[in-house]
């Protein structure tokens, strides 16, 4: 792997395919470098981050809670995925740098912060132009004080973590485990019970962290109306370059949204699905191979994640040759009836679990209307048959934030089973799918996919359309496809 160095450091990194290293060239790499400053202040356009921890602290006064925000992950051979933090590390901390992990300690009245995070490479050593994670190939990390003026937070080298974690005792301490796994078996496991594999005392740290996101601040909101406006922009730019009258490729509109989710934002909040005709019926079609044909609809379900990793997730059906058909309009209808009960359902205090089945009885109804139940609405709806789901398959929506399917380790009586509170933000995305295959359904429904996704912000009194930017109804969407037709595509920027 890596070769003999004059300094007996490893060469972190060193491929097979890199050239040597002459000593001339090396005390010639040595010399000669100006020192640089980053210019960074404090991030006070996020102010929120103490408190989160002050939240988290109060829920484990006297015991040591270690949050990893994981490693990058190989792709293939030595090449790594584009690295994303743990959402739940950034939430707590706002740093976007792998490896970095955050320690709170008790100190009496609560807990003192510390970010261990991968410092600056100096030049006093080679790793700045040998190793891959140098600075020549990677570009210039935080110093430590750096780190900390702009995170407002104290920052110590990772080189020290071992140490710091090596006399933690597992029954005061807890971990976000999954993340990184030097932590992980850096700090033994409590001996004590376990649930879903883990812990049960480090999965109770999960759980909090999960349930204290699910009332977003007024500063995350913003960040979500930032992901969903890029989203509305992206959105745009698929269907000016969308001809009505000829097919394209399912890929060439991801990569048109795509480029508007790197521009604007940080890159795509999950993998765009892109369904042309009956691949609209497959829920998580990514393969997005197909090709858009005149005549039949398009579905996509995409968000922008923005620069600060929170994302949108918004579900459209356009009708590729500018008009739906009588019948693709009617189970449109459907489903639209459906969302729009659900949206004008929620307010604070309404279970979860009601705003599924409100969405659910309209799609049930319609179901009815099509003739295709085969049982009674009230019949299908009973918990003990649930029949309609043969063509709804999924449940109305889900938590949104800085993961697309935010806040999962919260408790099912916090979540599902629980009322939904003000500041929560959750998609309201019913669908109906047909599949080509359906012997149950007339031919003429086969093949038709319809899902309509927005994100909803639950208020004092009731619930704003985050993505109302845009259209939803049936003709709305038909003069939005012609208006971005008229306009044509540009270039972001
Ligand atoms: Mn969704």
């Amino acid at each position: 792997m890596s070769e003999d160095r004059t300094d007996g450091q490893p060469a972190d990194g060193t491929e097979s395919h890199d050239p040597d290293f002459p000593e001339a060239f090396l005390s010639f790499m040595r010399q000669g470098w100006r020192d640089t400053t980053l210019p960074v202040g404090p991030r006070v356009e996020v102010p929120n981050h103490a408190k989160r921890r002050a939240a988290l602290s109060a829920a484990f006064p006297g015991e040591t809670l270690v949050i990893p925000t994981g490693g990058e992950k190989t792709r293939a051979n030595d090449t790594e995925y584009r690295f994303r933090p743990g959402s739940d590390f950034a939430y707590l901390t706002g740093d976007h740098d792998p490896d970095s992990v955050l320690v709170l300690r008790p100190n009496g009245s609560g807990h003192d912060p510390v970010l261990y995070m991968r410092p600056r490479s100096s030049r006093d050593n080679d790793e700045f132009f040998r190793s891959r994670h140098g600075e020549l190939w990677v570009g210039r990390r935080h110093t430590l004080a750096e780190k900390s003026t702009e995170l407002g937070l104290p920052t110590a080298d990772l080189a020290e973590l071992d140490a710091a974690l090596a006399d933690l005792a597992p029954g005061r301490t807890r971990v976000l485990r999954g993340f990184d796994a030097r932590v992980d078996a850096a700090v033994r496991p409590y001996d004590g019970p376990r649930e879903e594999g883990q812990p049960a005392r480090d999965r109770e740290l999960a759980i909090a962290i999960s349930e204290l996101k699910l009332v977003k601040d007024e500063w995350e909101i913003a960040q979500l109306q930032d992901a969903i406006d890029a989203t509305v922009r992206g959105f745009e730019d698929v269907a000016r370059v969308l001809p009505a009258d000829r097919g394209v490729s399912e890929r060439l509109l991801e990569g048109v949204f795509a480029l508007r989710a790197r521009h604007d934002g940080n890159d795509v909040g999950y993998g765009s699905i892109v369904g042309a005709g009956e691949h609209a019926t497959i829920l998580h079609w990514v393969h997005n191979h197909g090709t858009t044909r005149p005549g039949e609809l398009l579905l996509m379900d995409m968000g922008v994640e923005n620069r600060n990793l929170y994302t949108a997730d918004v579900t459209r059906v356009l009708p590729v040759g500018g008009r739906f058909t009588p019948l693709q309009r009617q189970v449109y209808d459907i489903v639209y009836a459906s969302q729009q009960a659900g949206i004008d359902f929620i307010k604070p205090g309404v279970k979860f679990k009601d705003v599924h089945l409100t969405c659910m009885r309209v799609l049930a109804e319609g179901l009815h209307e099509l003739g295709l139940l085969p049982v009674s609405v009230d019949e299908a709806m009973d918990e003990k048959s649930t029949v309609y789901r043969r063509w709804t398959l999924h449940g109305f929506g889900h938590m949104l934030g800085i993961d697309v399917h935010d806040c999962s380790n919260a408790r099912k009586e916090a979540y599902r089973d629980g009322a939904l509170g003000e500041g929560y933000v959750l998609t309201v995305e019913p669908g109906l799918y047909f599949q080509p295959e359906d012997d149950l359904v007339p031919e003429e429904l086969r093949g038709i996919g319809i899902r309509i996704e927005d994100d909803v912000l639950v208020t004092a009194t009731g619930a704003v359309n985050l993505s109302a930017g845009l259209p939803r109804r049936a003709d709305e969407v038909e003069s939005w496809l012609a208006e971005q037709r008229e306009v044509g595509f540009r270039l972001p920027g």
